[in-house]
């Protein structure tokens, strides 16, 4: 009936009475405490103000008690020490620092706050600034100019801009096609991004129960809303769109250096059954010289769904079989979902037992839902004791060599009508209980935490890659986020480019979605246009559903194989530079795979380009997202571009139309970038040969490029096993000087041989290497120029 017009019945018109709002009322007294921390209260409710940083503050709202300062486990910086002047005004209170002005109204508690100009950040709206209602609900209504645009909000449908949606954060898995009516899907991260006339900010509503966005139901307000808990919130005050990212992060985390197999290409499917279809897989990928660097075992590894075991007729050994892989460069990554099966023979279930670390209602039983295995218990990841125990379980796999773990269902998902486990299981939350609908959308992070320090442990020094579904804020310090359940829909691939550049803008920049989709049956033309666009999405993995049809790169002819196999090898060409972007990714928050608002916040072409991207700030990308299209339109920003493939030089600011026949994937390149590739190799086992080097000089601007490389594996570069070399190249005249300084080399990278490619020289030319003429070069009639030159000595 759901499905049907007997949804739109006349009777079933919702209840337009909106719910009764409590405002906090007047401010009655407020009080200093460590310099950096004032507290309010007002008639109706407690408000605490924390200066976390210079540019972050953080408000606290709790209607019947003094508001708790303790954090969800998405916050992991303590605040900061910052001065603050405060000014009891006749009708308002002025709290000051040296970036920051907060003032709030006396009467009704309305809160501005301003940068050192003057200049509104974000302001309340004068009724409903703080308010809730007697569910416990809690809400504050924001003020929205006609300027402002949305970005971030974790994984959602629909395009770049989120202004004009409505969001709910509650982890969800849904299989159902995935559209623009969705709005939970399976990570919550209630933080978002708003750019306003080339500024930005940024908040966390830091909550973890049911949260809502609302930036459509008004022109001039938004509103954040959480189902119950108080009104915890961040401002991050920017005013760049980076400097938001980077504020967001420094109290979120960042992304660990990921080991360099998980950048490969990696092959997925559900399910490869057994050893001997796992052995013909990774010996297909040989035969047909398409590079590898993964395989994953989806559930039906496992003895009767049981996680932390293996069938022993489809898998009879293991150890030699992941080993054996390992050795010729591919990585098994097993799926791990929380439920454990309820089986008092199964050591899983009599530890969890034993141990009392399942989930449970507040009389002591413990909650059981159906999920693969039938009926199955849930660790209760809130408490630390089974974190570690879980952690350490592991074990069982990395004994065996895995260091990859992909973690599904962890929503987490249950068979049942809500899709999840009961919302009154309360969990025990290091002994101050909370039940699980004031949690709900913590419980990926807690088991993404407990699973990465576990096997972090047990690998010792080698870098652990894991794979989630789900998430909250801060996931990004433990796992990469595929996509879910998408399916083999042109809409599919194409939704994926703002939900990934989102993800991004949300801390999360290793991310990518299922390559040729995952459920319904993908195409030659479809794999094409997604392996395409996959190269450069930071996470590569192609993954399909038990009933569609295969989708292995050899899945729909030769044609297609050949093109698919020619972009996985781009892959490999383009990791050196993929590479450094991910550790620049790891100091800085911010993401590989970025929105062009990010580069050009004032360019109102922008703002809502959902379907190119840039990497880094030099590369734009523009798929081609529709079939029998051999045309796209691309949007240039401001600079001079080149056509990757074909040198051309493009003016920005402009709309071009690009030719692009089902081997062209669009790629510019901006004037002044330097961009370190590689060669092909076959895994990334594989020793680098050779490092090329292209270089696009710019009359305009002198170019830098840090290129940074380590051993890929180990955690040596925290103790400055890496190397660095900082590349120049500045054009003056007819004189190009290029130079390459080594600025770091606790790590020598394999490469023998350094080549220096030149583009975009169409004149006479002087070309000098680290002050020593190379060449002189002319009218090439813009052919590249090749200098092979040797750094080790600079
Ligand atoms: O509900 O393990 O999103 O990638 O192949 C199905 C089977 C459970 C959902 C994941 C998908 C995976 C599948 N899982």
């Amino acid at each position: 009936m759901k499905d049907s017009s007997f949804a739109i019945l006349p009777e079933n018109e919702k209840d337009s009475k909106p719910v009764e709002y409590k405002r906090i009322g007047s401010l009655l007294a407020y009080s200093v405490n460590n310099q950096n921390q004032v507290e309010l209260t007002g008639e109706n409710g407690h408000v605490t103000i924390i200066f976390y940083q210079e540019k972050i503050v953080r408000m606290i709202m709790n209607p019947k008690q003094k508001p708790i300062t303790k954090t969800s486990m998405a916050v992991i910086r303590q605040p900061e020490k910052v001065e603050l002047f405060v000014d009891n005004r006749e009708n308002d209170l002025v709290i000051t620092s040296a970036n920051i002005t907060i003032t709030i109204c006396k009467t009704s508690m309305q809160l501005r706050v301003a940068d050192q100009n003057g200049s509104t950040i974000m302001e309340d709206d004068a009724q409903y600034g703080m308010a809730f209602n007697k569910n416990k609900e809690i809400i504050s209504l924001k003020k929205m100019t006609d300027d402002d645009h949305f970005y971030g909000f974790g994984e959602k449908t629909s395009f770049l801009d989120k202004r004009g949606e409505r969001m709910t954060m509650w982890n969800t898995d849904v299989f159902a096609p995935h559209n623009p009516e969705i709005d939970a899907l399976y990570q919550s991260i209630p933080y978002f991004m708003v750019i306003r006339n080339g500024s930005a900010h940024g908040m966390l509503l830091d909550n973890t129960s049911k949260t809502i966005f609302d930036m459509k139901s008004s022109n001039t307000t938004y509103s954040i809303k959480a189902e119950v808990g108080q009104l915890d919130y961040y401002l991050f005050c920017g005013p760049t769109p980076k400097a938001v990212i980077e504020q967001y992060t420094s109290i979120t985390g960042k992304m660990p250096l990921p080991p360099k197999w998980s950048l490969g290409y990696h092959q997925s499917r559900y399910s490869y059954k057994s050893e001997q279809e796992v052995r013909n897989l990774v010996e297909n990928f040989k035969t047909k010289n398409i590079p590898l660097d993964a395989i994953y075992l989806d559930i039906h590894y496992m003895d009767g769904y049981r996680v932390f075991t293996f069938d022993e007729d489809c898998f009879p050994n293991p150890e030699k079989f992941i080993k054996e892989l390992k050795s010729q460069g591919v990585h098994v990554v097993p799926i791990v979902d929380p439920g454990v099966k309820e089986d008092p023979e199964y050591y899983m279930y009599q530890d969890g037992m034993r141990g009392d670390r399942f989930c449970k209602y507040i009389d002591g039983t413990i909650y059981h839902g159906d999920v693969w295995p039938g009926s199955s218990a849930f660790p209760d990841f809130t408490r630390e004791e089974v974190r570690k125990w879980w952690g350490k379980s592991h074990q069982f796999y990395t004994d065996l060599g895995i260091e990859g773990i992909w973690n599904d269902m962890n929503e987490p998902a249950v068979f049942n009508e809500t899709k999840t486990m009961d919302t009154k299981v309360c969990h025990d939350y290091d002994g101050t209980p909370r039940v699980h609908r004031e949690v709900h959308n913590e419980y990926a992070l807690l088991m993404e935490k407990s699973t990465y320090e576990g096997m972090k442990e047990n690998l010792e020094n080698q870098r652990p890659f894991l794979l989630t579904r789900a998430g909250y804020a801060g996931i990004q310090r433990y796992a990469a986020v595929w996509t879910g359940d998408n399916r083999s829909f042109w809409e599919h691939l194409q939704m994926a480019i703002p939900m990934c550049l989102n993800l991004g803008i949300s801390g999360v920049p290793f991310c990518g979605p299922d390559v040729g989709g995952f459920a319904h049956d993908s195409n030659g033309e479809l794999l094409v246009r997604w392996t395409q666009f996959g190269i450069f999405t930071p996470y590569f993995r192609n993954h399909s559903e038990l009933n569609s049809i295969h989708q292995e790169p050899w899945s729909f002819g030769e044609t297609y194989e050949h093109i698919i196999k020619q972009y996985i090898e781009q892959r490999y060409i383009w990791l050196p530079y993929l590479y450094t972007l991910f550790q620049q990714a790891s100091a800085t928050g911010l993401p590989v795979m970025r929105p062009l608002v990010l580069e050009y916040p004032n360019d109102e072409n922008t703002f809502n380009l959902s379907d190119q991207f840039m990497i880094g700030s030099d590369l734009i990308i523009a798929p081609v997202l529709h079939p029998g299209a051999r045309h796209r339109v691309v949007y240039l920003p401001k600079g001079e571009w080149f056509n990757y493939w074909t040198d051309e030089r493009l003016a920005g600011e402009k709309h071009h139309l690009i030719h692009a026949p089902i081997d062209i994937l669009p790629i510019f390149v901006k004037e002044g970038a330097v961009i370190p590739q590689g060669r092909v190799r076959r895994s990334t086992k594989e020793k680098e040969e050779e490092l090329l080097i292209h270089i696009y000089p710019s009359k305009k601007n002198h170019s830098f490029f840090t290129y940074y490389d380590d051993d890929g594996n180990t955690f040596g570069y925290e103790t400055g096993e890496f190397f660095t070399n900082e590349i120049q190249c500045q054009l003056k005249k007819d004189k190009l000087n290029i130079t390459m300084d080594t600025k770091q080399d606790g790590y020598w990278p394999d490469w023998k041989k350094t080549t220096l490619l030149i583009h975009g020289i169409e004149e006479h030319m002087d070309i000098y290497f680290n002050g020593r003429k190379q060449k002189t070069v002319f009218n090439t009639n813009n052919e590249t120029i090749h200098i092979c030159v040797d750094i080790s000595q600079s």
